[in-house]
């Protein structure tokens, strides 16, 4: 499989990312064998608030790097109903007309059920296109919850979507979004109060900024014309080679996804050797009739270092 994503074969690239989602046996063989063939791609991540024009704005920007030669993959967070646990937006997310073009792979990915966490998960399917020859990988999600703002941390460079007249939209924005972005985008700009926005926003930066860093570009656009479109493309390229160039980050950068693969691997290794010899059906039981409490079974898991037998 690893040797089809090389050759770009566009099956081998929808079959690796399901069984790396969903951890079958070999995965880690499979992403070892492409880790060699990634690091090219710039990933951009987009957020903003439900119907800001995340998808338009990411299928306008997608067709401008497609015009500049560039091939694109697109990840689109998909919020799970928190009830059926699938996919609430799937077939809205899957009609998108940029996904038949040359050059551009899409993919939803659900917020529930990702099996190594959702932002490791995209960090993965990232890496796959990324080895699969895309250019750009563009990961689209609702900024609302936690997982959400997570995965999309993961990127090089975050774009945040405002738009003006949804009451005070900057307020209504969390502030954990406002942190992540290098960019910021006042978008549906042919609309009333975009200006206020726009200037609402600088303001609101200056204010956050520690004092001699870069303050991020605040832009308008029109993402159903495209207005907009190209003059942000511009000030995306400045902002990837600036943070390519930028050792601290990108080790930042390393150390994160090191320490989520290890602690989620490691915790799940450490369960499954606790639960195989049946030692936690044990402990479940001493815990519930107040033999043993939680914290000495997990200490004692620790000091055993997984060994139970
Ligand atoms: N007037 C105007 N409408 C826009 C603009 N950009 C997007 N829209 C419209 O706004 C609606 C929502 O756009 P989407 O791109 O689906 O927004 P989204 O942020 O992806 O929405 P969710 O995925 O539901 O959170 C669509 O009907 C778009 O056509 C714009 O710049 N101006
Ligand atoms: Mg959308």
């Amino acid at each position: 499989m690893a040797e089809g994503i090389r050759n770009e074969e566009i099956r081998a690239l929808a079959k690796m990312i399901t069984r790396v989602e969903n951890r079958e046996p070999g995965w880690m063989e499979g992403m070892r064998a492409i880790y060699p063939h990634t690091g090219k791609a710039r990933v951009l991540g987009i957020t903003g608030s439900p119907g800001a024009g995340k998808s338009t704005l990411t299928d306008k920007i997608t067709l401008e790097l497609i015009e500049r030669g560039f091939q694109v993959g697109i990840i689109a967070v998909d919020p799970s109903s928190p009830f059926s646990g699938g996919a609430l937006l799937g077939d809205r997310l899957r009609m998108r007309s940029v996904s038949l073009l040359d050059g551009v792979f899409v993919r939803s990915m659900a917020t529930r059920g990702a099996l190594g966490g959702l932002n490791q998960a995209a960090r993965d399917v990232v890496k796959i296109m990324d080895a699969f020859g895309k250019d750009f990988v563009i990961i689209e999600t609702v900024g609302v919850g936690q997982d959400e703002v997570a995965v999309v941390k993961t990127a090089d460079v975050v774009l945040v979507i405002c738009v003006p007249g949804q009451g005070d939209s900057i307020q209504a924005m969390k502030a954990g979004i406002m942190e992540i972005g290098d960019i910021f985008v006042v978008n549906k700009a042919d609309r009333e109060g975009a200006d206020q926005v726009a200037e609402d926003m600088r303001a609101m930066l200056e204010l956050g900024c520690k004092e001699g860093s870069p303050k991020p570009a605040v832009l308008r656009t029109v993402a159903n014309t495209g207005e907009g479109v190209p003059e942000l493309v511009a000030v995306l390229f400045e902002c990837f080679d600036s943070h390519a160039n930028n050792r601290e980050r990108r080790e930042r950068q390393v150390r994160n996804e090191l320490t989520a693969i290890l602690e989620h691997e490691v915790a799940k290794f450490l369960r499954e050797q606790y639960e195989q010899c049946g030692a936690m059906e044990k402990a479940v039981q001493d815990v519930l009739y107040g033999k043993r409490d939680p914290y000495s079974v997990v200490q004692d898991i620790i000091g055993r270092g997984g060994v139970m037998v």
